[in-house]
């Protein structure tokens, strides 16, 4: 049995749950994070029965509730191999000038402060794993190419992947590694999310393309966190082929 140990926010849904998976498949420990507890329970009868699974209701937004739940890890769980950062959203996909400012601040506080506060509460146990671990962090195409509609959101990429780049820095004579992974688009409730529960736009968005899959980035995530020790992928930008890049806006007369 493998005993090394992920950690995984926002393992209710989309990436997160795909990645919880796909660890469990090589028979990683899991401590599984998110808000919907319902959500948890049913991972955990899933994927208990394969490896040992702890999970804790967590809003990454409250740094005093991330210190608990990284306090009350049970031993068996305490040494963490991977963090994989996930938990993150997009609101408001109207224009900037049409936008409601809690919905700006609901996307920091979670893509930008969620992060950070988890990555703070587990460097100590990760600088402790050493060699071979590794911080998996979720940014976005968004944060390297703007479109409309992105403002925040892309904004909060961009601090992701710089963030991870920073970190890097510091963190090169403790062994731990630090991925940016950038999808582009993937069918998840992402876009449930970001359009406020609108399933058609959602559906609309999909159903004539052929997006990435919730399962195709977890692929992506075990494939970095399991390399040699000896090697750090630094960003990992991945676009269905069916994706790619808009020209220039331009304002005419
Ligand atoms: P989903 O909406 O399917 O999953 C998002 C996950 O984040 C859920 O498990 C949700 O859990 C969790 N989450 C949201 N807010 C919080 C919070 N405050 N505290 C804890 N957990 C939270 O979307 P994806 O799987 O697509 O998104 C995962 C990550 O990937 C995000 O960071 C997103 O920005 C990024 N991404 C997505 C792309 C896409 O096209 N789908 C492309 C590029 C990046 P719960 O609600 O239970 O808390
Ligand atoms: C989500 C991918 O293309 O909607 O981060 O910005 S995209």
């Amino acid at each position: 049995m493998n005993s090394k140990v992920v950690f995984i926010t926002g393992a209710t849904s989309g990436f997160g749950r795909a990645t919880a998976h796909r660890f469990a498949e090589a028979g990683w420990s899991l401590v599984l994070t998110g808000r919907r507890s319902e959500r948890l329970e049913a991972l955990k009868a899933s994927l208990g029965a394969k490896v040992p699974v702890h999970i804790a209701t967590l809003d990454v937004r409250k740094n005093e509730a991330v210190l608990e739940v990284v306090a009350n890890l049970p031993d068996a769980f305490r040494e963490v191999t991977c963090l994989v950062n996930n938990a993150g959203l997009a609101l408001a996909p109207e224009p900037a000038q049409k936008t409601d400012l809690n919905d700006w601040h609901t996307m920091i506080d979670t893509n930008i402060t969620g992060l950070v506060n988890v990555t703070h509460a587990l460097l100590p146990t990760l600088i402790e794993t050493g060699k071979g671990a590794s911080i998996i962090n979720i940014g976005s195409v968004a944060g390297q190419w703007p479109y409309p509609g992105s403002h925040v959101y892309g904004a909060s990429k961009a601090f992701v992947q710089q963030f991870s780049y920073n970190l890097r820095c510091d963190l090169i004579a403790t062994g731990v590694r630090v991925t940016d992974i950038a999808p582009g688009m993937a069918e998840t409730e992402f876009t449930l999310v970001r359009t406020k529960g609108n399933q058609a736009a959602s559906d609309a968005l999909y159903s004539t393309t052929t997006p990435l899959s919730a399962e195709d980035i977890a692929e992506q995530i075990f494939y970095v966190a399991t390399l040699p020790a000896h090697i750090n992928i630094n960003r990992l930008e991945i676009m269905p082929s069916r994706q790619a890049w808009a020209g220039f806006a331009v304002d005419r007369d």
